[in-house]
């Protein structure tokens, strides 16, 4: 576990968005872990992870609904703030489609500039979208329309350092390869920050491919959790820059509350579990319960 506090990454000098393209920028391969809550987004934040993936689909299934544009933007934008207060850690938001048409993305990225998110990824499929591991042929809007919303995004951040990242779906919707190449260079011209191109491929041929035509022209961003057996290795040779761990968090999570639950109603008793699972302590230190004790030394009356 790394040494990190909120109150000390909070204190670095550079914003969460200036940090955030620092990572994205940079030569070395970058890491973003995915949280879906507060609690999630300490974690990630302790282990030592520089950055975090702010997942559309861990937040909605952590809400118990659908990938599908279910959870409103308000109410994830509710998520993402509990998120930014306890990281301390730049983060970048899975925006989806960017909730509708440019208007929509103009508004949703001056209110992400105004919590202190770090950037806006957001995808080239039409709203409602559905998870790209779903269905084949998901429809893609225009490069046009999409090369529009862009230049809303970047002309409406109040943020110069905030980050916006272009999605490319037309490998997972069955386009091709010089389809996706072409989204990538209307999108980088109409300002992206960096490109997120996504496979759903088992092996990681498909984005290193990509990534061979598409050289260095701009930061690069892959997400392999369906081709996850390919050494890390592999991608930093090939010169990506970021690699986001998409839904870890939320599959363990699921994995941990299922056993748990299964064993205490079969046991009909807590008793085995007492040293598996993380100490009522520990969730106080996680939330740093004893600051209060401190605050109330200086802001309530000695007696
Ligand atoms: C997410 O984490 O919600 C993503 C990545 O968009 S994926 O589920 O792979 O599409
Ligand atoms: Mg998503």
């Amino acid at each position: 576990m790394s040494n990190t506090s909120v109150e000390s990454n909070t204190n670095l000098t550079l914003s969460a968005a200036a940090r955030l393209r620092a990572l994205l920028q940079s030569k070395d391969l970058s890491f973003l872990m995915e949280a879906h809550n507060g609690l999630t987004a300490r974690v990630v934040a302790e282990e030592g992870f520089e950055g975090i993936w702010a997942s559309g689909l861990s937040i909605s299934s952590s809400l118990g609904v659908r990938d599908r544009n279910e959870a409103s933007w308000t109410q994830v934008l509710e998520v993402l703030e509990f998120m930014v207060d306890s990281a301390g850690i730049p983060i970048l938001v899975d925006g989806d489609t960017g909730h509708g048409d440019f208007n929509n993305v103009r508004r949703f990225v001056r209110k992400l500039c105004q919590r202190g998110l770090a950037g806006v990824c957001i995808e080239d499929k039409q709203f409602p979208k559905t998870n790209s591991f779903l269905s084949e042929k998901q429809p893609l809007v225009s490069i046009e329309e999409f090369a529009g919303k862009i230049r809303a995004a970047q002309d409406a951040k109040t943020d110069d350092n905030f980050n916006v990242v272009a999605r490319i779906e037309a490998l997972i919707s069955g386009h091709g390869m010089p389809e996706a190449i072409k989204r990538a260079e209307a999108y980088h011209a109409a300002g992206a920050d960096a490109i997120l191109i996504h496979s759903k491929r088992s092996t990681a041929s498909e984005i290193l491919e990509f990534k061979e035509i598409w050289g260095d022209r701009g930061p690069v961003v892959i997400v392999p959790t369906k081709y996850s057996s390919t050494p890390t290795e592999v991608f930093a040779k090939a010169g990506f820059s970021t690699i986001i761990w998409a839904n870890h968090n939320l599959r363990a999570s699921l994995s941990a509350v299922r056993a748990t639950t299964r064993q205490i109603y079969n046991d009909r008793s807590v008793a085995a579990l007492e040293s598996e699972i993380a100490t009522v302590e520990e969730v106080f230190r996680m939330v740093e319960t004893a600051e209060i004790d401190e605050a109330s030394k200086r802001y309530l009356p000695a007696n």
